[in-house]
């Protein structure tokens, strides 16, 4: 029979199990690691959504580093998000082939945590978001034509070439696909509270999360990252390519 105090020194001598937070993506002009979509629901990318990103920018290759990519069949833009890599206060958005850019006073390459969001709705109203801040609004009448396949977080494809790039080393906390365009209001929050999915209980609007990537495990040998949003559906997994880790390292 346990004594308490065999106990006691039971649970003293017992490490606690690592809480690995995030990933960690290492890349460098030779070669660079990102994540790939499995495959997505063409109906989450086209109609409105909302893309939020939880990342933390420490070393850039030579190129611009790359957020996101949503390729068309040519492997052109559909969707894109790119951060100026000599400020880090321009950002260029790709939406159909068309190019925007946005201002931000922040800038996302000073080694800190950010959050980035970009929502559409289906009026044709394109924002973004900077740690809770808007830095742009604009209205279009484009039209996404994407496939599903080769989506890239962390990287992109050049058109025609089967070889990513556009890749940086750091880490991404979580990641979330909205069939929805969060309210501005709701994206302000998000800015500042990882921790929350939505700013009150809403599971109406917790039914348009599609993917959530939040890369807490205590399972470091994962070769994939499973989406755990809360409702019912589709799974798209995180594929890891490269030299990816996984990191106690987290925004909170
Ligand atoms: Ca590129
Ligand atoms: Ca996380």
């Amino acid at each position: 029979m346990f004594s308490t105090v065999g106990l006691l020194v039971l649970m003293q001598c017992s490490e606690p199990a690592p809480f690995y937070q995030s990933i960690k993506l290492i890349s460098d002009d030779a070669s660079i690691s990102y994540l790939e979509i499995d495959t997505l629901n063409t109906a989450h990318l086209t109609g409105a959504f909302t893309w939020e990103f939880w990342f933390h920018i420490a070393e850039l290759t030579a190129d611009s580093p790359c957020l996101l990519m949503v390729p068309d069949a040519d492997d052109n833009n559909d969707l894109a998000i790119y951060i100026d890599r000599t400020t880090g206060k321009t950002i260029t958005i790709f939406y159909a082939n068309n190019q925007l850019t946005a201002s931000t006073t922040t800038n996302l390459l000073d080694g800190q945590f950010h959050s980035l969001a970009l929502a559409n709705d289906n009026a044709g109203r394109l924002v973004l978001f900077v740690d809770g801040a808007r830095c742009m609004v604009r209205n279009h009448s484009w039209t996404l034509n994407p496939t599903g396949r080769r989506i890239l977080i962390g990287g992109d494809w050049d058109p025609g070439q089967t070889t990513p790039d556009n890749g940086w080393t750091g880490w991404l906390d979580e990641v979330r696909l909205w069939t929805t365009a969060l309210a501005d209001s709701e994206l302000t929050f998000h800015g500042q509270h990882i921790e929350k999915l939505t700013q009150h209980y809403n599971p109406v609007l917790l039914e348009e999360l599609k993917g959530l990537w939040r890369f807490n495990t205590t399972d470091k040998s994962l070769n994939v990252v499973p989406d755990e949003h809360p409702g019912s559906g589709e799974r798209p997994a995180l594929v890891l390519h490269g030299e990816v880790t996984w990191t106690e390292t987290a925004v909170r």
